[in-house]
């Protein structure tokens, strides 16, 4: 209860069922009940690993604000790279957790600021709750895969891609060949490069068909204009931990006897009929050694947005009195069977 008295007016009491009556008591009616919460709430971050080797990794925060406090309605998380200046991170969030993306070979540190629901901001000075050391890797090739028809490399980190290539001309800068495939008898191997960066793998293609049987020196070119991290890091092909250094490996490819079906490579605009050769009709599919076949099934499969399959017909080098059927029904697939009495020669 208060007493309140205006100027020259007599006093009044408060929340008094008759204010001019105190002995009838207080009307709970006329009663505001208010709790006041001046307690400012507490946070941290919570610990994090020693060291990590990727960028990118969780951080998370816990806070509360006491029995009867408001509750926490925020936090504030400051980090600090290579122990620099403090800067906010996530400002006003409601989240305990998020991902942080730093960089390699640096130190980060976080501290949190909760807030209450009624504005009460927590007051520490900045100092590291957690801290965490992203390890620098260099670029390195994990492993070194022969395919039927060349190599893939298999790298640890995503590649500045715009720096590859096999072939160069003399003012555009991209260097020597980057990957280069070299039969100890058969000598250099033509082919083409595919960069995958969800993979971060390289595919080598051989042009026109598989790998030869032979003793093949694999190089993977470190350097200015060759294999990078996208961060810059040249490939540490030597294993030394040190950037720079190609990485050389010897790939035997023995004979293995398998018979091959292939198609030819071939490339054209959109809308261009795909003759190969262009004096013939359709894409010839053939067999590395029709010794003794008596009969062939194969599948092909395409993508249906580049390239429409108008029909499958026999080749002129198929033997006498083979029957022949396909299926060209589903887009992107091609069934095609062949045989007969007659097991030579298959073309
Ligand atoms: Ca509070
Ligand atoms: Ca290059
Ligand atoms: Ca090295």
């Amino acid at each position: 209860m208060a007493q309140i008295s205006f100027d020259l007016l007599p006093s009044i009491a408060t929340n008094l069922r008759d204010p001019h009556n105190p002995g009838a008591g207080t009307d709970p009616a006329k009663e505001c009940l208010n709790t006041i919460d001046a307690g400012v709430p507490s946070s941290h971050v919570l610990s994090l690993p020693a060291i990590t080797n990727v960028t990118s990794f969780l951080v998370e925060w816990t806070g509360q604000d006491g029995t009867n406090g408001s509750g926490v309605e925020s936090y504030d998380v400051y980090v600090s790279d290579n122990s620099g200046p403090w800067t906010p991170w996530l400002s006003r969030t409601t989240n305990t957790s998020a991902i942080f993306t730093g960089q390699p070979g640096h130190t980060n540190a976080f501290y949190s600021i909760a807030r209450d629901n009624v504005g009460n901001v927590e007051t520490k000075p900045g100092v590291a709750e957690a801290s965490i050391v992203i390890l620098h890797l260099p670029l390195l090739v994990e492993g070194l895969e022969a395919t039927s028809s060349g190599f893939t490399a298999q790298f640890n980190q995503t590649l500045n891609e715009s720096l590859l290539n096999l072939y160069d001309t003399e003012t555009n800068g991209f260097g020597p060949a980057d990957f280069t495939v070299v039969g100890s008898t058969s000598g250099p191997v033509a082919g083409s490069l595919i960069y995958d960066p969800q993979t971060k793998m390289v595919t080598f293609i051989k042009t026109g068909g598989v790998l030869a049987p032979d003793t093949y020196i694999v190089t993977l070119r470190s350097g200015t204009n060759g294999f990078q991290s996208a961060g810059g890091d040249w490939l540490d092909g030597d294993t030394n931990g040190v950037p720079g250094g190609d990485y050389v490996r010897t790939m035997p490819i023995a004979a293995t006897g398998a018979r091959v079906l292939s198609l030819p490579d071939f490339a054209r605009g959109p809308g261009q009929p795909v003759d190969v050769p262009a004096i013939d009709s359709g894409i010839p599919v053939t067999i590395s050694d029709g010794t003794n076949v008596s009969a062939v099934y194969f599948l092909v499969e395409y993508e249906p947005a580049m390239l429409e399959v108008t029909g499958v017909s026999p080749g002129s080098s198929l033997p006498e009195g083979w029957i022949f059927a396909y299926d060209a029904d589903t887009p992107g697939l091609v069934a095609v069977l062949t045989g007969g009495p007659n097991p030579q020669g298959v073309g």
